[in-house]
Formats: structure tokens, C-alpha cells, sequence
């Protein structure tokens, strides 16, 4: 069984290279794949399934089309993708963290901020955005507004990303290693941190394995798996 795996495209409405950059992708890669996964942040901002804007119907058109089946996870970004958006994408909606089995073994995927434990500051904000009420009454305003906020929340991140040391933005190896353990897996994907990497940490009995996917400016590096092979590939789009 092909799957293919991608995060952190943060398409946007301001680049449309990179909504060309998915679509020669699912060209390319998906065609001939039985699945495709998306670990989140394939949006730069996702103010909710009703968001009329031609950016936003058009991806969800060009989703519609992937030929095989199709799942993504929230990121950072884009958590208020909702059911809507799976109806009309003909995606499934996988929570983070989940477990998969490729061959015969089971994986765990993951967007990965969550594993970014140094950053308290933007974990304690994760736990409020992720919050039932905080995204109820978010969702109830009037699009106009919810892209006002939008976009002030991203020059705040922006502002603190800008001032946080480099290794803080990283996961922290404990993390990793606690859910690889708690979830009994040696494997786990993840995106997020855009440094895309093949890492072995040193678990109980075993090595365990953690495949980093990469972001999508200027080119991405994705995961390519059969039952039994695992291949973090580049993929260079024509601009
Ligand atoms: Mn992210």
C-alpha cells in the first residue's frame, strides 16, 4: 500500500505558487497512491468551512479530485478545519496524536507542536485556541471580523517566534520519546518544525524512529511509505 505524507504547506491566499505547488504534487506523487495524509498546517489561516474566499473553495476543489483517500490532521493554523470541510473535501479527520498501522506495525503521526514542550508560552495559548469555547464563539462572528483576528494573531506569532531561541522551537526529545512510548510505537511522523529529518531516539527496547516532514517554500520533502519502506523524498515544483 503507497502513502504519501505531507504537512505545512501554509497555503495562502497572497501565494498562489504554492496552491500550484499541491496540485503538480498530487500530479506527481498521489496519482498512483492509495492514501494521502495531510499532518496539518495546510493552511496559513483557517477562519472557518463557511470562509467564502475563492483561495479557500478552490483548494477544497482541488482536494475534491484527490483520487485517493484522503486525511488530515489539525495544525496549528488551521484547527478550525471542521466537518464541513471533510464533507465537501471527501477528507478524514484525524486527531492528534493518532496511530496507524502501515504493514504490520502500528505508527504514530502527529502535527507536533505539541511536542514543542520548551515553548510554555505558546503551549498555554494552544490549550486556550483549542478550547471548545474559545472556537464557539470564534466561528459565531462575522467572517470580516474572524479575518481581523486572524491576522493579528499571526503578527503576534510571527513577534514571537522572531524572539525565541531556536531550540525552543524544536520539540524536546522527552516528548517524543514519551509518546513513542506510551503509544507502544518505535515509528512516528510529524511536521511542524520545518526541518525535515530522519531521527533516532533511544527508547526502552528499541530504537525508535522520527520522521520530520518538511514546509513547502521554497520546495518540501514529504514521506513515502509501502508496508515496509519508509523514504523521505524531495520534491522540487516548477514555478
Ligand atoms: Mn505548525
Amino acid at each position: 500500500m503507497k502513502r504519501v505524507f505531507i504537512s505545512d504547506l501554509h497555503l495562502d491566499q497572497s501565494q498562489t505558487i504554492l496552491r500550484d505547488a499541491l496540485k503538480q504534487f498530487l500530479e506527481t506523487h498521489c496519482s498512483d497512491a492509495d492514501e494521502l495524509y495531510i499532518l496539518g498546517d495546510l493552511f496559513e489561516a483557517w477562519i472557518g468551512d463557511d470562509d467564502p474566499r475563492e483561495h479557500s473553495r478552490t483548494i477544497v476543489e482541488m482536494l475534491r479530485s484527490v483520487t485517493c483517500k484522503l486525511f488530515i490532521m489539525h495544525g496549528n493554523r488551521d484547527f478550525l478545519i471542521g466537518d464541513r470541510f471533510c464533507q465537501e473535501t471527501g477528507a478524514e479527520l484525524l486527531k492528534d496524536p493518532s496511530l496507524i498501522s502501515i504493514g504490520n506495525e502500528n505508527v504514530l503521526l502527529s502535527h507536533g507542536d505539541a511536542f514543542c514542550t520548551l515553548d510554555q508560552s505558546y503551549q498555554k495559548l494552544r490549550l486556550i485556541l483549542r478550547s471548545k469555547e474559545f472556537q464557539r464563539d470564534f466561528l459565531q462572528k462575522e467572517l470580516r471580523e474572524r479575518e481581523f483576528i486572524s491576522k493579528q494573531m499571526r503578527g503576534e506569532s510571527r513577534k514571537h517566534t522572531g524572539n525565541v531561541a531556536e531550540e525552543i522551537m524544536d520539540v524536546t526529545p522527552e516528548s517524543v520519546i514519551l509518546a513513542m512510548e506510551d503509544n507502544d510505537v518505535h515509528r512516528l511522523i510529524h511536521g511542524h518544525t520545518h526541518r525535515p529529518a530522519i531521527h533516532q531516539h533511544r527508547l526502552k527496547h528499541r530504537v525508535g524512529l522520527r520522521y520530520v516532514l518538511g514546509d513547502w517554500r521554497p520546495s518540501t520533502t514529504f514521506l513515502l511509505t509501502n508496508d515496509t519502506s519508509y523514504e523521505l523524498k524531495k520534491f522540487n515544483f516548477k514555478v
